[in-house]
């Protein structure tokens, strides 16, 4: 359990593109958040250990295939899963720290073009979840994740695909789009550990003032 009094914990999700360094970015975080002496949990979509992950990580992994409304709902249903467990811990005063959430979820499934599947259909299953403090989002662009070692064998995970997300995801922070108001933009190309300090710079901030209590509800 927290040592330090707090609000409640914040929560903080990181989003971009495949190879644009969330997993570096969401440990370097959290170090800098438990050298702080705040209280931190890392979590990550999709989480493939439950049973709807299971089936969303088969997907990925081409061994099944599904239609694309429904491997959609089964990403917002792995996040639904996870809603409680979110909400418990951050009040008990744990920041958690989640690598991609429902902003990863409208725009990979509005990249695939399907006429019958719209960025705002998309937006629909995920309403009501919990609502993030901050969205850092490392902002690379398709070509440079590609010289970063290539991509992997994945579901998503081929150039045009990555272009398309990376549209959609600046789409969602400049058109005045709700999720906008959460999101921050990071310049992924620069040096990891540039990249970390400038995310810590913002993130301590917000932390801060979550804990202290002057800071919107989660849900609002
Ligand atoms: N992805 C992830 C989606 O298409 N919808 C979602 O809701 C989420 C959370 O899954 N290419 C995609 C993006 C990734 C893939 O993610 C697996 P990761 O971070 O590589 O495990």
């Amino acid at each position: 359990e927290p040592t330090k009094p707090v609000a409640r914990g914040a929560f903080i999700v990181v989003e971009g593109l495949d190879r644009a360094g969330k997993t570096t970015q969401v440990q370097k975080l959290c170090n800098n958040l438990y050298a702080d002496g705040h209280n931190v949990k890392a979590i990550r979509f999709p989480d493939r250990t439950s049973p709807i992950g299971k089936m969303i990580d088969g997907y990925l992994q081409r061994k099944t295939e599904m239609d694309d409304h429904a491997i959609h709902l089964l990403f917002s249903a792995n996040r639904w899963e996870k809603a409680a467990w979110i909400k418990e811990q951050i009040s008990k005063g744990y920041t958690i720290v989640c690598d991609r959430y429902y902003y990863s979820g409208m725009v990979y499934s509005a990249a695939k073009h399907n006429p019958a599947l719209s960025l705002e259909w998309a937006r629909t299953p995920d309403v009501g979840l919990p609502r993030p403090d901050r969205v850092v989002f490392l902002n690379l662009d398709a070509e440079e994740a590609e010289r970063r070692g290539g991509y992997g064998q994945e579901k998503y995970e081929k150039r045009e695909m990555q272009e398309r997300v990376r549209e959609l995801f600046l789409g969602l922070m400049s058109k005045g789009e709700e999720e906008s108001k959460d999101m921050m933009l990071f310049d992924a190309g620069d040096s990891a550990e540039n990249v970390s300090t400038a995310i810590w710079a913002e993130i301590s901030k917000v932390v801060g003032s979550v804990e202290a209590g002057s800071w919107r509800d989660l849900g609002s």
